[in-house]
């Protein structure tokens, strides 16, 4: 029903139902999935010329407001554990989608990490800016334009050729990972779900904290 809902963009149906499900008890991660379902049959939809750029544009403001919801953040991103380590998040160069960037964002701080949020459209130059004054354990780069890919390369190569590569992880995610590519060169991560993301993120913490 709620994926119906997103997938017509019936903004006060989706309000309602989210308020009906989360008084019955259903958990926010699979009110999240539902919601998802129903951005993909958009994303379907406006690639088969069925839906345009607003629907897209309103199906992206409709995601941020469910998951802001109080009530969703809380039990979303509740957490067990706390790992501490730093990560630079940002979406590629020429990729303005953050939705996907926001949730990894609100993983890694309910589990403890320090983000420091770069953004959309960032340049290979701001990622190293960042890092040379943040000093992270992690980059994140999130890369949802499968025509971005080259960016994301460029990105990865400048921290190489920095010889700031060393001291970091690089994860790379996003929908655009699942869609073509197998692998990520230069990455030493790359996944198209936060959750897993994030369960890479602290395994590498965790052995950065074993060997000190
Ligand atoms: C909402 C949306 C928009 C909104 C974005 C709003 C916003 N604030 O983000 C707006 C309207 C701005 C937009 C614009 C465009 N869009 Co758009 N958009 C979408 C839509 C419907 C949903 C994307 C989304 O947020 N999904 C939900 C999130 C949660 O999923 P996610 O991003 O994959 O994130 C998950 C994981 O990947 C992961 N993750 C994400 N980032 C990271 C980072 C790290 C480090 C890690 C570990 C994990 C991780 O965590 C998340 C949860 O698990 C998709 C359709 C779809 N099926 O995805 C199209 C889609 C992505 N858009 C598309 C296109 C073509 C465009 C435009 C070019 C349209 C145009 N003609 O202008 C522009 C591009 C603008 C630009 N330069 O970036 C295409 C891309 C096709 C392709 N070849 O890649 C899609 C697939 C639609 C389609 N089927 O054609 N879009």
């Amino acid at each position: 029903m709620l994926k119906e809902f997103v997938e017509n963009l019936e903004m006060n149906q989706i309000r309602k139902e989210v308020d009906k499900l989360l008084a019955e008890g259903v958990h926010p991660k699979e009110i999240q999935r539902q919601l998802l379902e129903g951005l993909k049959e958009i994303g379907k939809k406006y690639e088969s010329g069925e839906c345009f750029i607003g629907d897209l544009i309103v199906s992206g403001m409709m995601m941020k407001e469910i998951l802001s919801m109080d009530q969703m953040k809380t039990l979303l991103y509740e957490v067990d554990k706390t790992y501490t380590g730093k990560v630079i998040l940002g979406t590629v160069s020429e990729d303005i989608h953050d939705i996907g960037k926001d949730i990894m964002k609100e993983f890694l701080s309910a589990e403890g990490f320090e983000v420091l949020d770069l953004g959309v459209d960032v340049s290979p130059e701001k990622f190293l800016e960042a890092i040379r004054t943040f000093k992270p354990d992690i980059v994140g780069i999130s890369f949802i334009l499968t025509t971005c890919l080259n960016n994301v390369f460029k990105t990865i190569s400048a921290i190489e050729n920095s010889g700031l590569r060393d001291s970091l992880k690089i994860i790379v995610g996003g929908a655009a990972i699942s869609k073509k590519y197998s692998a990520i060169k230069g990455a030493d991560a790359y996944t198209d779900d936060a959750y897993e993301g994030l369960k890479i993120c602290e395994t590498w913490m965790l052995s950065k904290q074993l060997q000190s």
